[in-house]
């Protein structure tokens, strides 16, 4: 259910311009003038800035570029994903929480954000930097009606998703390194992260993990990474609403997911390759047994590599080291 606060940054937001007096907003949302007082104060204190004049009212003059439930949803166009927000300004991982949320029955769509993590996490226990405030740390519940072993395809969905709102939204164009980078002039600018709980044939959930590097200066990224990672502002030289970007990706995932659950997993695919890193070049491929070059011919329907043994046959790689 859409909470009062929420509610009542609706019904500001539809009146953008013009004041509205506090004894209608007490009318139309039930609650006493002293309790809309209350709630202004504390939306001033998550960055609003709210006109007040006493003979006619209310008007709200800017959004706050912090990260909350609220400004999260402020304007946020989707039918289901994030209408639940859970916002956290320093928590270990997303991943975590959404993880414990899911196992309490949280609706698919729901959402995790930090403005930082102490503990973000990559595929199989690599770190993944979380400065505060400096990008999009998110992981989104779902719980789709599709077989386990097509869960990989929702990486590869993501990506597309994330690379989509890049060219689209930020007009820069990123590359998609196999199977879940994003890449800016060969640097890494966001990764993904696919967790899932399931059974033979049943999923029971899955959380998709997004970090996306924003609004990073070289010097905010440790020394580590300086040399293989970027962030948008890096890429574009100016700062980014992290708001804005959310919604994009949340409306931009909500369509795709959709059309993907009705359609099946072709487009996808094929727009993973327009996007995909290397497509048609030659890679240096490493399995426990031997090492070889070969061509990146594309990827298979469940998002495995597609490329050339050693002896020539054309192959699928599920898991291998590769040297790009
Ligand atoms: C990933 O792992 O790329 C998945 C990253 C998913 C992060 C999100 S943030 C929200 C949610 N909560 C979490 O705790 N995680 C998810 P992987 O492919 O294993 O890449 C990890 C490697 O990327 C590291 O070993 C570093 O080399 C590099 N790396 C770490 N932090 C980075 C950053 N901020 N930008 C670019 N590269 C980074």
């Amino acid at each position: 259910m859409q909470s009062t606060r929420s509610k009542l940054i609706d019904l500001l937001e539809k009146n953008k311009e013009q004041y509205i007096s506090g004894q209608s907003l007490s009318e139309v949302l039930g609650i006493s003038r002293s309790a809309i007082w209350k709630h202004m104060n504390e939306l001033k204190k998550d960055g609003y800035i709210i006109e007040a004049k006493s003979n006619k009212g209310y008007r709200i003059i800017d959004f706050p570029n912090k990260l909350s439930e609220n400004t999260v949803k402020w304007g946020l166009r989707t039918k289901w994903l994030g209408k639940r927000i859970i916002h956290h300004e320093s928590i270990a991982s997303t991943q975590t929480i959404a993880h414990d949320e899911a196992r309490n029955n949280a609706p698919g769509g729901t959402i995790i954000i930090a403005d930082e993590q102490t503990k973000g996490r990559g595929r199989i226990a690599r770190n993944w930097d979380s400065s505060k405030g400096k990008g999009i740390w998110l992981s989104m519940i779902l719980r789709p009606e599709i077989q386990p072993h097509h869960a990989p395809q929702l990486t590869l969905l993501t990506a597309t998703v994330l690379a989509d709102v890049l060219s689209n939204y930020v007009d820069i164009n990123p590359k998609i390194k196999w199977p879940n980078d994003i890449l800016m002039n060969n640097k890494k600018m966001a990764g993904i992260l696919t967790e899932m709980q399931a059974e033979q044939d049943q999923i029971w959930y899955v959380i998709i993990g997004i970090g996306l590097n924003v609004n990073h200066s070289i010097d905010d990224l440790p020394e580590g990474l300086r040399n293989i990672a970027t962030s948008i502002k890096m890429e574009t030289s100016k700062e980014w609403l992290l708001k804005d970007l959310i919604q994009e990706i949340l409306v931009t995932f909500e369509r795709t997911y959709e059309d993907y659950l009705e359609n099946g997993f072709s487009e996808i695919k094929q727009k993973w390759e327009g996007y995909g890193f290397k497509i048609g070049q030659e890679i240096a491929i490493k399995t426990l047994k031997e090492e070889w070059k070969a061509p990146f011919l594309g990827i298979t329907d469940d998002g495995a590599l597609l490329t050339k043994s050693s002896s020539g046959e054309t192959i699928e790689l599920y898991s291998a080291e590769i040297d790009w």
